[in-house]
């Protein structure tokens, strides 16, 4: 009788210690696609992650995997780089270009599979190919282990805050431009919080302007 109820306790131990220990896996699917943006009285194509710049916030805690499925639909080769994660024997996850992979090419998918270890706080992703970086970008929230608090008082509110930059002309022609001449390239045209330049010149867009919504309890 007693062997069976250590025989049990083992099987549930089994199953549930090393899902205590290693953490969840957490799936993301990232459709590089274009989109039609309007800011700053002008409106252009950018490159997006699903129609969003900045793109999906990942959330993760210490200790998950993260795995990533990137698929090109644009025409640019693509890389994404999971900027301050520690690649621990995943270097084929960390995402530059030409040098811990092949970009993925249009048409083309790739998974990163990577795991979170012994880091937390808001990191964030960019592409690492050409100028994408510009519109393809977006943050990590690597949460702590479920238990472990933050090292300062719970905050009311969270809100990710991505500061950026927008080029009213395409931001691949400003860096083709620059190699081909030699010269710096062009200075972008407004500095954006999570995408929105404000309403600096004029307004022509909603767009313009970011827009946090808070609910405080
Ligand atoms: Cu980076």
């Amino acid at each position: 009788m007693e062997a069976n109820w250590i025989r049990a306790l083992m099987v549930v131990g089994f199953i549930f210690f090393p899902l205590l220990v290693q953490g969840r896996v957490r799936h993301y699917n990232f459709n590089v696609v274009m989109k039609k943006a309007n800011r700053l009285c002008a409106t252009k194509s950018i490159v997006t992650v699903n129609g969003h710049s900045p793109g999906p916030t990942l959330y993760a805690r210490e200790g998950d995997t993260v795995l990533v499925r990137v698929v090109n639909h644009v025409k640019y080769n693509v890389s994404i780089h999971w900027h301050g994660i520690r690649q621990l024997r995943t270097g084929w996850a960390d995402g530059p270009a030409y040098i811990a992979q092949c970009p993925i090419q249009p048409g083309q998918n790739y998974v990163y599979n990577f795991t979170i270890t012994g880091q937390r706080g808001t990191l964030f992703w960019h592409a690492h190919i050409l100028w994408l970086r510009a519109t393809v970008h977006g943050a990590i929230v690597i949460l702590p282990k479920r238990g472990v608090p933050y090292p300062f008082p719970k905050p009311d509110v969270e809100q990710v805050v991505i500061l950026g930059e927008w080029w009213k002309s395409d931001t691949e022609a400003v860096i083709n431009e620059a190699l081909k001449s030699g010269l710096a390239p062009n200075v972008s045209d407004a500095h954006t919080i999570n995408g929105h330049p404000g309403p600096i010149s004029s307004s022509c867009h909603t767009q313009d302007v970011f827009v946090a919504v808070y609910e405080i309890k």
